[in-house]
């Protein structure tokens, strides 16, 4: 309401006026005032909550410029080791909440938005979610990059900046469309181009041999990577690192005015177009095969930029302290790679150092190892990455000969130290020949064999690394392989999104300490069963669970109710992370709603299920879960016998802002993958940490999660990860009985009850011996009894408020060691070696 906007603004009587760095309201008013003035994005005239955000946003920036500089300098002058943290994803989210809320200065802001009538809750809205990213994997990245600042160290993260982050969903009666969802519209007030940080990346060509042997890769297209760094703030200290993301650019140069002049607009801008195809979208990730070059090209986009600039940087400190010593570089630089998606550092860190610097294989190689290490998120086959060697030798010629060198070298470690693991050297070995027509390199091996040291994100999933899926290695490098369980940031995650409950903790603790120092909540135990911690308790997750009630309201139209028990189950959506038992249990719920007399419903624990996340676009089988759970919702939100009992939301387009909204108002939340499959999760975490209880199995960090609140205050249920696979073999032979409740549930929806889709591919999917499905893999039928049963005593635990409350405090209190500052300094001690270097 432009309007509106202009009242607002010219009524305030605040004097537009720079005054950057301002700690007092009135002057930060005036600052913002200056911005939404002087910055020119929009029509002075305007003040209305967007340009507000903006002006918001540019003043806050102001401060983090200011830390950020100060912090490069202070790293620049002592020169410590540092880490680099190489991520293809980052799933940032909002950032003006935590960003004021690190600086300290949130209330100063609220009172400055005030004197132009605006809310600052209103205003943080405003903010498109930066989502470089798909899910657990890219938040992760993000809370440790919180962590690193928080904690003072060295230590940055390299990424892409894409265009299109991950898409936004909409939910419609065919169920889930993809839109793209533009975060860069407007423009993005926290990044700053960086022209003077640029690096030619090479790809295609040929590989050179000079007289003398040298090899060189030459030829093919150059493409630019031009730099935009985003500040990121530490909690309450100045630390301000970088978050470096590189944008493909091709140069004037490569512009051919000639062909322009002469008509041919689309070939004169040729490697223009191509540049701009690097960064246009995220890959939509998750276990997919599409776009292999493209991908390729991203990958190795972000690594040789990345390498470069890293390079660069060790050389400038060196600078007037003597000669180069490449031995040192490892006592420099620590690079972590997320994942497998940026191997390709490692080839062209060797590239780098060989062909560039002049270094032989083996000292290149022994810099190499030294400096990369590698952390494994998961076990699933099919995300495990196989690139083909023909499209690897086509787009990178010389990091092909590279690897082939090192699948060679290995093989005669093997053969000349190793003769007893020579018979399982085709599955070891980095290169995959198995398949003459198709030989792929092993992206994994590449990583294990290249890495210094190879984490797994939870205990369990660690352990079942060094058992099955690196078993072999562990024999080779026992000394490689460690653990390192995941954890969350408590700013964003307590703090920032839970005001109510952060002051209770706060009052009960006498300490704001908890904020850094996550193990300080073990403090709350002693007042689980204080009646009057119980009812401020209980007073903050109302109001959190208002908040949340008016936002399903407003998005999806459907009223829940704040006294009934809020159940969550809200991630991406997978067969393995099993949102189809979830759904399965509410149709079993539903089912026997009906068939009571009233009497018999009043002694229900009413129930509203929220179920959100993503399916990945060409995923059928996880688009028809999506559909499922919606068609459900309709049919028993508008049934009047039983509504006042259940509910069934589908949360669309879940993402970090509305998981911030989420967790808070949540009072049980399901975490409940086949043991095995999950590598951990995080946002188990976030939900224990908030009070909220869990039902789960025994699989990735809710084992740990488990161990530390204590097993009564878990709801277990399901098969362990160890007999899973005699499971899986029982099913296939014909010898699983499934439980009538189990056929009832699924029978209730073939029958039609939920309306007339075909959901017979799906529900297929769950039987033994389909033609469909994968025979009932990830053993929903098998779980079932054992999931209803833990929801019974899901109801019974809840009739009692006591005892939830009691149980609720007991998970906030036991969650400490899930911060992600624990996380980082066991990463900083145990791989990286790295000491924090605090800004005085
Ligand atoms: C997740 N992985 C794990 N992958 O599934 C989760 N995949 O258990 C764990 O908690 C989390 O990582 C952090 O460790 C992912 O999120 C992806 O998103 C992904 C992206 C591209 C290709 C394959």
């Amino acid at each position: 309401d432009e309007r509106n906007g202009t009242t607002k603004y010219n009524s305030s009587k605040v004097q537009p006026v720079a005054h950057p760095l301002a700690e007092e309201s009135s002057e930060i008013a005036s600052n913002i005032a200056y911005h939404a003035i002087y910055t020119p994005h929009f029509s002075p005239l305007k003040f209305d909550p967007e340009q507000a955000f903006y002006a918001t946003a540019e003043s806050v920036r102001d401060y983090l410029i200011q830390r950020w500089n100060e912090t490069y300098l202070h790293f620049h002058k002592v020169d410590p080791k540092q880490t680099y943290y190489l991520s293809m994803e980052y799933l940032q989210g909002r950032a003006l909440t935590n960003a004021i809320g690190n600086l300290g200065i949130t209330d100063a802001y609220a009172d400055a938005l005030k004197k132009f009538g605006h809310e600052l809750e209103e205003i943080v809205e405003q903010e498109k979610d930066a989502a470089l990213g798909n899910g657990g994997l890219g938040r992760l990245a993000s809370c440790f990059l919180d962590s690193m600042a928080t904690l003072n160290l060295p230590a940055w993260g390299y990424g892409l900046r894409y265009r299109y982050g991950l898409f936004k969903q909409r939910i419609s009666k065919e169920g889930q469309e993809e839109v793209a969802e533009d975060w860069l519209e407007k423009f993005s007030p926290w990044e700053i181009v960086r022209h003077d940080k640029v690096y030619p990346i090479r790809f295609f060509g040929h590989v050179e041999v000079s007289p003398t042997g040298c090899r060189n890769w030459a030829g093919g297209e150059i493409i630019q990577a031009l730099a935009y760094d985003v500040p990121i703030p530490g909690y309450k200290t100045k630390n301000t690192i970088s978050l470096r993301l590189w944008e493909a650019k091709a140069s004037a140069e490569d512009f051919n005015l000639f062909q322009f002049n002469d008509g041919q607009y689309e070939s004169a801008g040729q490697l223009h177009s191509k540049a701009q195809q690097i960064c246009a979208v995220l890959y939509p990730g998750d276990a997919t095969e599409n776009g292999k070059i493209l991908r390729l090209k991203q990958q190795f986009f972000l690594c040789s930029a990345s390498m470069q600039d890293i390079i660069a940087r060790f050389k400038e400190r060196r600078d007037g302290k003597g000669a180069l010593q490449w031995t040192e570089f490892p006592s420099k630089v620590a690079v972590q790679l997320n994942d497998t998606h940026p191997t390709l550092a490692i080839p062209e860190l060797m590239r780098l150092l060989m062909d560039d610097e002049g270094l032989g294989w083996d000292e290149a190689w022994d810099v190499t190892t030294r400096t990369i290490a590698y952390t494994n998120h998961t076990v699933l086959p099919e995300a495990l990455e196989k690139w083909p060697q023909d499209i690897m030798r086509k787009l990178l010629p010389r990091h092909m000969e590279i690897v082939e060198e090192i699948d060679k070298r290995f093989r005669e470690m093997i053969c000349s130290s190793r003769k007893d693991m020579e018979g399982k050297l085709p599955k070891i070995r980095i290169l995959d020949d198995s398949n003459p027509q198709k030989p792929v390199v092993r992206m994994a091996n590449l990583c294990v064999a290249s890495s210094h040291t190879v984490n797994g994100v939870a205990q369990l999933h660690s352990d079942i690394l060094k058992s099955e899926l690196f078993a072999d290695y562990v024999s080779i490098w026992p000394q490689k392989f460690q653990n390192k369980t995941n954890g969350i940031t408590p700013r964003r995650w307590l703090s920032f999104c839970s005001p109510e409950l952060s002051n209770i903790i706060t009052k009960w603790l006498k300490t704001d300490g908890w904020v850094t120092n996550l193990d300080l909540l073990t403090g709350l135990r002693q007042f689980a069963g204080n009646e009057e911690l119980h009812s401020e308790w209980a007073l903050a997750k109302m109001a959190n669970k208002r908040r949340l009630a008016q936002y399903v309201l407003q998005m999806t139209g459907v009223t829940i109710d704040p006294n009934s028990l809020f159940d969550i189950q809200v991630k991406r959506i997978h067969e393995y992370k099993r949102q189809l038992l979830n759904i399965l249990g509410v149709v079993y719920r539903y089912k026997k709603l009906k068939e009571m007399n009233t009497e018999e419903r009043q002694k229900i624990v009413p129930r509203t299920v929220m179920i959100g996340g993503k399916a990945f676009a060409t995923y059928t089988n996880a688009k028809r879960i999506v559909k499922l759970v919606n068609d459900v919702g309709a049919v028993v939100n508008s049934d009047p016998e039983v509504n006042n009992y259940l509910k069934v939301v589908f949360i669309p387009n879940y993402n970090v802002s509305v998981a911030e909204m989420l967790i808070p108002g949540s009072e049980l939340s399901q975490h409940i993958s086949t043991a095995g499959m999950e590598a951990s999760g995080t946002s188990n975490m976030k939900f224990s940490l908030n009070g909220c209880l869990i039902i789960g199995t025994l699989d990735g960090a809710n084992v740990e999660i488990r161990e530390e609140i204590g097993e009564e205050n878990f709801f277990l249920f399901g098969a362990k990860a160890d007999e899973v696979p005699s499971l899986r073999t029982e099913r296939e032979n014909g010898l699983f009985k499934p439980d009538p409740r189990f056929e009832e549930a699924k029978q209730f929806i073939r029958s039609g009850a939920f309306g007339s889709y075909d959901y017979n591919p799906l529900l297929d999917s769950l039987e033994g011996n389909s033609g469909y499905g994968r025979g009932d893999y990830f053993l929903v039928g098998h779980d079932f009894p054992s999931y209803i049963e833990a929801q019974s005593k899901v109801d019974e635990a809840y009739k009692d408020k006591k005892r939830w409350l009691k149980m609720s405090i007991l998970s906030t209190a036991g969650s400490g060691k899930f911060s992600s500052d624990r996380t980082i300094s066991q990463y900083a001690k145990e791989i990286w070696d790295i000491e924090a270097c605090p800004v005085p």
